[in-house]
């Protein structure tokens, strides 16, 4: 859109007055973000309005993208970015003596997610809008975020995250788009004159489920597209139905929180209340807004995609089941193929505790008629494949089993379309996590290796970088990302390498000043920045990077004559509050970079600097300003990550395991300009299948080894003496269940290469812009188009690969 500063200038003090009935020197940061949102919607409201109307008048095929977590970030640079404004109102604020930094930096930052998940979902959001697909997101406006993560004594503590305390700028409460979720009660089928069943319901928990839509803005292509969210509230009483307090608390308590738990299923009736909840009502308004334009749902496979990313929202399937039999008078075969015509499903993790299964009783007293679909769907899978591939295969992969619902079959059997989200995941699902149910349909498994959005990674998180890029290769990159790769010409000019070291080292003083005022902490921006920012589990093994901490450290206290670069090893990581372990290793953490920080005789060489309450926002900071981006999972167990490819975008080098998209991420940079290690994910399963890892032997072998966890337990890093013999035993008495023993050497290896490496920063920068000039292969925007294409079936923009 077409704005100059003066006229912005003048339509935002219009809005301070209109807001506040007062004037600019009387407003605060979040006062002006606030009237600066109003007026972008204002900006945008037509093209919002468009783009519902086109979709609707051209009838075309539209995408639900279903998620329980949304984690779009900071909105307003995002908005104006991909508006064309960020030149007019960067300027016009200025003119008006105000920093678009500083009002931006007002803005909640809405934890709708825990991490990856939710992340995927917000940037395949930016990418839709940005292709020009019809595409919607539909999830849980959750009343508290992820909790806020402080340190108290060097342990986690968490607060409430009341991000919607002031209000939320860019959404818009629809209450006439409302619709009833019910829960528990009983229900009868009582046959019709046609033959047909009819539902009749009593002492139903109902549940008004009310949308909250927040516009997605495309870039640059005049499209808006809407994520909805939905928030639960007392259904209206006309009928001056009185409701008890508990009543209203169990209605009040589905929106309420976000369950905190990362990579594992939280297997609470509250839990599955919440999946049910969102995929009712968005599943009833598709159905709602599809039946404004069609009599009958015959077309609704070839106007309608419904993606369901990870298990939490399967219930989609028995749930649209249930309206085109209950509602709309489909027979059970007619309802069954449309059903799996509409639906496709993502899978995020191997690892077995994220599998949700819910237990039968609960799941049928919570909701009694998906219930009765659930049985009627396990009926006929048993009887269409028993024949065929026998009974005690049909057994391990029916829906119903063991006295629970399993949700990953529900949702492979009830989808056309099964997907991984990187190519060594997707060759697991086939042969290990979901191995029979490949057997039953081939056809259905394909990859999809997850991409960002380079708008917010690179453009809106590194400035500095995307205009050096600017300046070589023009603006065309930031639409087609792809075209960084034209950036590999420039590897031998010297000129161009010292650029990207200013730029690096900018952005290595921004993160240096915030963690000097956050952590009290100066760091040398000369030093090299390693960075592992991603929840703490003990798959994704913090603990590996811990131990080369303690290795540095040793090493500078026991030969302080050699010299190696400096290094600050920066973490951020929030622990999943009920994860006890994650919880020791973060006080592990913290309590050696008190070790470390505090030692004369380690100065200014090594530096720990964990910075609490990492999220969307400090990512944006942190990433832009790493050197080394630590990607050290277990092999196999990280099913993508995505982190890694946000570092390498930003001219950081992986030092990485074999892993997830790692193995893509060392492919198309070349292994020169990476730094793998450790096992494979086929050695891996070689310990499993002969049961002969002995972490033990690791330890007694490698005296450094034993020297570095020795530390864990002998007083050496004050205040983890519980910490300490709990990490301690979990490798040694329990024989590490992660490998972490068995990655230590060739890990350690690496980090020696790299500390050698970054000495010549001609190399190194050459490296890192391997790394940027590859990282195009991961735009979500190519991520998304390869879904549109393979599995939605859709139009859209045409893409360069
Ligand atoms: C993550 C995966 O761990 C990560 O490897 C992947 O890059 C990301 O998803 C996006 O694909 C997952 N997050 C969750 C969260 C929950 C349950 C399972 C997973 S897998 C709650």
């Amino acid at each position: 859109m077409k704005l100059t500063t003066a006229q912005f200038k003048t339509d935002f003090l219009a809005e301070i007055k209109t807001l506040y009935a007062t004037d600019l020197s009387d407003t605060s940061a979040f006062g002006q973000f606030v009237a600066l949102g109003h007026l972008l919607r204002r900006y945008d409201g037509p093209n919002w309005t468009r783009t519902s109307e086109r979709y609707r008048q051209d009838d075309v095929k539209q995408v639900y993208y279903f998620s329980i977590e949304f984690l779009p970030g900071r909105l307003l640079k995002s908005n104006l970015l991909n508006l064309g404004l960020m030149q007019p109102v960067r300027q016009g604020l200025q003119e008006l003596g105000l920093d678009l930094e500083n009002i931006s930096a007002a803005e909640p930052d809405p934890g709708l997610g825990n991490g990856g998940l939710g992340r995927l979902a917000a940037c395949y959001m930016d990418s839709m809008a940005s292709l020009g697909l019809a595409g919607n997101g539909n999830g849980i406006r959750y009343r508290y975020g992820l909790f806020k993560q402080v340190f108290m004594n060097g342990y986690q503590v968490e607060l409430p995250d009341d991000w919607l305390r002031n209000g939320d700028v860019w959404e818009i409460r629809r209450e006439n788009k409302a619709c009833l979720v019910r829960f528990g009660g009983n229900v009868w089928m009582t046959p019709q004159a046609d033959g047909s069943l009819k539902p009749t319901y009593e002492h139903t928990d109902d549940v008004l489920a009310v949308p909250y839509d927040t516009g997605m803005v495309g870039d640059h292509n005049g499209v808006t597209n809407t994520l909805r969210l939905w928030s639960a509230e007392l259904p209206p009483s006309a009928d001056q139905t009185y409701y008890s307090q508990a009543q209203r608390d169990r209605i009040d308590e589905i929106t309420k929180v976000l369950y905190p738990d990362d990579s594992n299923s939280a297997g609470q009736a509250l839990r599955l209340r919440q999946e049910y909840f969102f995929s009712s009502a968005g599943v009833q308004s598709i159905l709602r807004h599809y039946s404004l334009r069609h009599h009958g749902v015959r077309e609704l496979g070839q106007k309608i995609a419904i993606h369901i990313n990870d298990t939490h929202p399967t219930l989609v399937i028995p749930e649209l089941m249930r309206l085109l039999m209950d509602d709309h008078h489909c027979s059970w075969d007619v309802a069954w193929e449309l059903t799996r015509e509409v639906m496709s499903y993502t899978n995020h993790t191997i690892m077995q505790e994220a599998l949700e299964t819910w237990p039968i009783d609960m799941f049928k007293g919570l909701l009694p008629r998906l219930y009765q679909i659930v049985v009627e769907i396990d009926r006929h899978y048993r009887a269409d494949k028993t024949p065929i591939f026998g009974e005690a295969l049909v057994n391990r992969t029916a829906p119903l089993g063991n006295g629970q619902v399993r949700m990953a079959y529900l949702a492979v059997i009830g989808s056309h379309s099964v997907n991984g989200v990187a190519p060594l995941h997707t060759e697991l699902l086939k042969t290990d996590v979901l191995r029979d149910l490949y057997a039953v349909y081939p056809e259905r498994f394909n990859n999809k290796t997850n991409g960002i959005a380079t708008r917010r990674w690179v453009q809106i998180a590194n400035e500095p970088l995307a205009a050096l890029i600017d300046q070589k290769l023009g603006t065309e990159w930031r639409h087609e990302p792809s075209q960084l790769k034209l950036l590999g010409a420039y590897a031998t000019e010297p000129a161009f390498l010292k650029q990207l070291t200013a730029v690096k080292t900018k952005n290595k003083q921004a993160l240096a000043k915030y963690i000097q005022s956050e952590l009290g902490l100066t760091l040398r921006t000369d030093a090299i920045f390693d960075v592992q920012i991603k929840r703490l589990h003990a798959y994704k093994r913090q603990l590996l990077h811990v131990f080369e901490i303690i290795r540095e450290y040793l090493a500078i206290k026991e030969h302080p004559a050699q010299v190696e670069p400096p290094r600050v090893h920066i973490f951020g990581a929030k622990a999943a509050p009920s994860y006890h372990y994650a919880k020791s290793i973060i006080k592990l953490i913290n309590a050696l970079a008190d070790l470390v920080n505090h030692d004369p005789d380690i100065g200014d060489r090594l530096k720990v600097a964990f910075i609490p309450n990492y999220g969307v926002s400090l990512g944006e900071l942190i990433i832009p300003a790493a050197d080394v981006s630590e990607q050290i999972s277990t092999a196999s167990k990280e099913a993508s990550g995505t982190s890694n490819m946000k570092l390498m975008a930003n001219g950081a080098l992986s030092l990485a395991t074999r892993d997830g998209a790692n193995i893509d991420i060392i492919q198309a940079a070349g292994e020169a300009n990476e730094y793998p290690f450790g096992l494979s994910a086929k050695a891996v399963y070689g310990y499993y299948e002969r049961g002969d890892y002995h972490a033990a032997d690791f330890y007694q072998a490698d005296p450094e080894l034993k020297r570095v966890l020795d530390t864990l337990i002998d007083g050496t890093i004050p205040g983890v003496s519980t910490e300490g013999r709990e990490i301690y035993d979990s490798l040694l008495r329990y024989n590490d269940e992660f490998f972490v023993l068995a990655d230590y050497e060739s890990y350690i290896q690496q980090q020696r290469q790299i500390s050698h490496d970054f000495q010549d920063q001609r190399q190194w920068q050459q490296k890192a812009l391997a790394n940027i000039a590859a990282a195009g292969v991961f735009s979500a925007d190519l991520a998304v188009a390869r879904y549109a294409d393979d599995i939605w079936q859709m139009p859209h923009t045409p893409l360069k690969a």
